[in-house]
């Protein structure tokens, strides 16, 4: 019985550029493929023990306890129907499994009205100033006319680091000095976005955590204010997650999601953590978009989120 699609060569992307995504998520491979393969490569009984050191394994990759938990559920049930009868099929399954947990947040950029205005929020260091950047650069690669907007007024450095961006991908820049209101920074390039004709504008924010009550409320009124200018802005609020964090990204999309409305995630740091797992946690729970991840630092290394490509690479077809 097929239990899951297999891998196939025939994926839309080009075998170099699965071949470098393998090697930037290797750390992920690591701890989720490399144990889970070691466990149920040797044809092992299928008895609790084995059933346990495989729940323990999940969990140690990041996967968090209720996803693991939730695949375990499915694993035994398949068990107990005699639809897995050795260590192998259970590999197999497993990845069919993670496969249906991740392929719902597998969803193309949606076309926007124009000009599309995306916001960029999270913590600090999370990766939003390079990922606007490196998003900058894919639209117009794609031809689109992009405008960035340096809504992060809290740092000289955050201006002129998107600065960098806008000239290295040849779009303009909307910005304030330090210490402006980011909010009216939003507002003027919304207005310059219409009279300019862009397709697309990129908003920038300041870093922040949830507990930073009055950096939070900022956000609720760059939403609004753009709404005054567009009442369907901001057409997509992008949480940018820093997968190295593990599990702390769900308490993180939780309160982000309360205060602005998280429309889709992008997952930046792949290529440098083992805690790759808590993509499988993030999208068991909440199921949003995954729009784009990040494997490095540069413009290249930010891929449209791939479900099969993903699994592949971190729970290889071969144990
Ligand atoms: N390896 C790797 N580094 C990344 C990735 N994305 C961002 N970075 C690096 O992470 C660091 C922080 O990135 P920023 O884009 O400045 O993060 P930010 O969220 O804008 O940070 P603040 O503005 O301070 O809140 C930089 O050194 C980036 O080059 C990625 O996908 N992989
Ligand atoms: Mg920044």
């Amino acid at each position: 019985m097929a239990l899951f699609r297999k891998s196939s060569g025939d994926k839309s992307e080009k075998p170099g550029v699965l071949a470098r995504l393998n090697e930037r998520l290797a750390s992920t491979r690591h701890a989720l493929g490399q144990n889970v393969g070691q466990l149920l490569g040797r044809k092992r009984a299928l008895d609790a023990v084995l059933l346990e050191e495989l729940e323990t394994a999940l969990i140690t990759a990041d996967l968090g306890l209720d996803t693991a938990s939730a695949v375990m559920s499915e694993i035994t049930r398949r068990i107990s129907r005699k639809e897995l009868s050795d260590s192998d099929a259970v590999y197999g399954a497993l990845r069919g499994i993670l496969y249906d947990i991740v392929k719902p947040c597998e969803r193309p950029w949606p076309t926007g009205p124009k000009p599309q205005v995306i916001l960029a929020v999270g913590i600090n260091g999370a990766g939003k100033t390079t990922t606007i950047g490196k998003m900058a650069a894919r639209f117009v690669t794609e031809g689109h006319s992009v405008l960035l907007a340096a809504g992060d007024t809290f740092r000289a450095a955050a201006i002129e680091q998107l600065g960098e961006w806008a000239r290295r991908t040849g779009v303009g820049l909307i910005s304030q000095p330090r210490g402006a209101d980011a909010a009216a920074v939003a507002h003027d390039a919304l207005a310059a976005a219409k009279a300019r004709g862009s397709d697309i504008l990129l908003i920038d924010s300041a870093g922040r955590l949830h507990t930073q009550a009055g950096l939070m409320d900022e956000l609720g009124k760059i939403k609004r204010v753009l709404g005054r200018v567009d009442p369907t802005a901001p057409h997509e609020t992008l949480l940018v997650l820093d997968a190295s964090i593990g599990q702390n990204a769900i308490a993180q999309l939780e309160h982000f999601h309360k205060v602005v409305g998280i429309t889709g995630l992008c997952l930046t740091k792949l290529d440098g953590t083992a805690k790759g797992g808590v993509v499988f946690a993030l999208a068991k729970r909440f199921a949003l978009p995954i729009y784009f991840v990040g494997v490095g630092e540069s413009a290249e290394d930010l891929r449209p989120f791939e479900a099969r490509g993903f699994v592949d690479a971190v729970l290889p077809a071969e144990a």
